[in-house]
């Protein structure tokens, strides 16, 4: 019969200010792995506001823009890439719910309900479609094998949706 084969995947990961700060990097990194995702690359930086409002452009109309791209900045970030079958879903589910009270309400063992602060402090970042996923990782990663490869990945399943 049918098989199903899993196509190995690639997504962008980021570990947000407020987990940062309150010393959740490594148990969240470690639940990562745990859960069977591959850490390809990683970088600790502080975004400035122009890289903050560049990664979050989508939301730029949006009410919380502002106090989004604040809260982004106001400490270092961990950006990760993770590689493993479906990794932009299964990654997306990892975390939870946006909003930490819902996750914590919906989802007690996603991320977000363990180590998220509210409704903007949500301890992690998950890109929300292919096209994203290549965006954010060549934001993060670009200059480097890495970027080529994340694309090379990327691309023959975007030319199969157009
Ligand atoms: P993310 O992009 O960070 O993975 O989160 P998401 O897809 O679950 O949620 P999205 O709608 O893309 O929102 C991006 C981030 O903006 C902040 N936010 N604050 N206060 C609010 O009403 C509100 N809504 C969204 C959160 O940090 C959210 O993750
Ligand atoms: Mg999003």
């Amino acid at each position: 019969g049918a098989q199903y084969t899993p196509s190995v995947e690639r997504t962008l990961a980021m570990i947000k200010p407020d987990a940062v700060k309150n010393g959740s990097v490594d148990s969240i990194v470690e639940k990562i792995e745990a859960a069977g995702f591959v850490v390809v690359a990683r970088k600790n930086q502080q975004l400035s506001a122009a890289q903050a409002a560049e990664f979050y452009a989508e939301h730029e109309a949006k009410p919380f823009f502002g106090g989004l791209t604040t809260f982004m900045t106001s400490g270092p970030v961990v950006a990760l890439l993770l590689e493993k079958p479906d990794a932009i879903k299964d990654w997306r589910a990892l975390m939870g719910p946006t909003n930490t009270e819902k996750a914590r309400a919906e989802a007690p063992e996603s991320l977000r309900a363990l180590f998220g602060t509210d409704g903007t402090m949500n301890a992690t970042h998950g890109s929300d479609s292919f096209i994203s996923a290549a965006r954010e990782a060549a934001f993060w990663f670009s200059g480097d094998l890495i970027k080529e490869r994340t694309l090379a990945m990327i691309k023959p399943i975007i030319s199969e949706t157009k």
